[in-house]
């Protein structure tokens, strides 16, 4: 099954995967360049079952990447905290401040004046996939701002109209924004491909946390494959992931271990209970799972 490829290579970077000190400072076993494969037929879906996995947090930040939105202030309003720790950081190290992360987060929602100034994550995932900047050319030797360009309305309109190209790209990796960014994107390039009236996806990450970010990446990309496929009136076909650095954090001993011990459950279905009229009108409930009866999950924390 597709979660014993996960389990594999999750055994074979903590046994032989080349230890070192990471950016983080909390270290790391790593192994370069994987792949997993996994079928969507049927409307099944890559939720890992030997833990629970928050699949309802992972998609109301997807719904967020799709809004264009890179401030935390929404995620935080529905009580997502996976991006809290990184503007937390920066308000502590910048104001010498020594706030809770539960003081910091109510303050990011009761405030919008605190939320515009210490809650963005800079021009991350979002802006470059709904807004890519163009600088325009004055003839001068000056540019100037133009509009940006919406690239999951172009692939929207790319897989619909000219199913068979090559170039149906989501690009996350914009080159001069990226020290402008809380985090230079993980999930930087996903890929889009028509054979057979069926949608497959294929996700690079160029880093990646295998203990805690994988299991949100793989499901956040077959929930986009979903949808782009649901727009288009294409059949989901499969998701290829394939990762750079794959590693696991030192501090993650005790889940590889519980994880490694338990037996992987059949996969779950996600069922989706309407058809919005676009790609971007997508809400949290329009989405159902069924079948999903994971072991019981496992808090690890989460090098900041
Ligand atoms: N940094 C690192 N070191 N690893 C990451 O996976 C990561 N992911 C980021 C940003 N920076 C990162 C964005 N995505 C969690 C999951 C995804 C995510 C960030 C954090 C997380 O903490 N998951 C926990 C709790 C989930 C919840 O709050 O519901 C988990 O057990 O899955
Ligand atoms: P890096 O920028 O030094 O590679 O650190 C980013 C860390 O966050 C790394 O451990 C990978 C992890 N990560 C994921 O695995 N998935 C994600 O979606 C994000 C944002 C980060």
């Amino acid at each position: 099954s597709w979660e014993e490829q996960y389990l594999d290579l999750m055994r074979r970077i903590w046994t032989t995967g080349d230890q070192r000190v990471d950016r983080t400072g909390v270290g790391t076993r790593s192994l370069f360049g994987a792949e997993i494969r996994f079928d969507l037929a049927g409307g099944a879906m890559p939720l890992i079952t030997t833990k629970r996995v928050y699949w309802k947090t992972a998609t109301r930040e997807m719904l967020w990447f799709l809004t264009g939105e890179t401030n935390i202030r929404p995620l935080v309003s529905q009580g997502v905290q996976i991006w809290t720790d990184w503007p937390l950081d920066r308000f502590r190290r910048e104001t010498g401040s020594a706030i809770s992360r539960e003081e910091f987060s109510d303050r990011i929602v009761a405030d919008a004046e605190f939320a515009a100034r210490w809650g963005d994550l800079g021009p991350v995932y979002g802006k470059q996939w709904v807004d890519w900047p163009v600088y325009e050319p004055q003839g001068d030797g000056t540019f100037r701002r133009g509009p940006g360009i919406n690239q999951v309305a172009q692939v929207v309109d790319s897989l619909c109209n000219n199913p068979g190209s090559r170039r149906h790209i989501i690009e996350g990796w914009n080159v001069a924004e990226l020290p402008a960014m809380a985090l230079p994107p993980c999930h930087k390039t996903y890929q889009f491909h028509v054979a057979d009236g069926k949608l497959s996806g294929l996700l690079y990450q160029r880093s990646c946390d295998l203990g805690l970010g994988f299991a949100f990446n793989a499901w956040s990309a077959a929930l986009l494959i979903r949808m782009l496929a649901q727009q288009c009136d294409l059949e989901p076909g499969e998701l290829v992931w394939m990762g750079g650095d794959v590693h696991l954090y030192l501090n993650h001993a005790e889940l590889v271990e519980q994880q490694l011990s338990r037996t992987p459950r059949a996969a779950p279905r996600l069922e989706m209970m309407r058809r919005p009229a676009s790609i971007f009108d997508y809400r949290i409930e329009n989405f159902q799972v069924s079948g999903y009866d994971p072991w019981p999950a496992i808090a690890a924390p989460v090098a900041v």
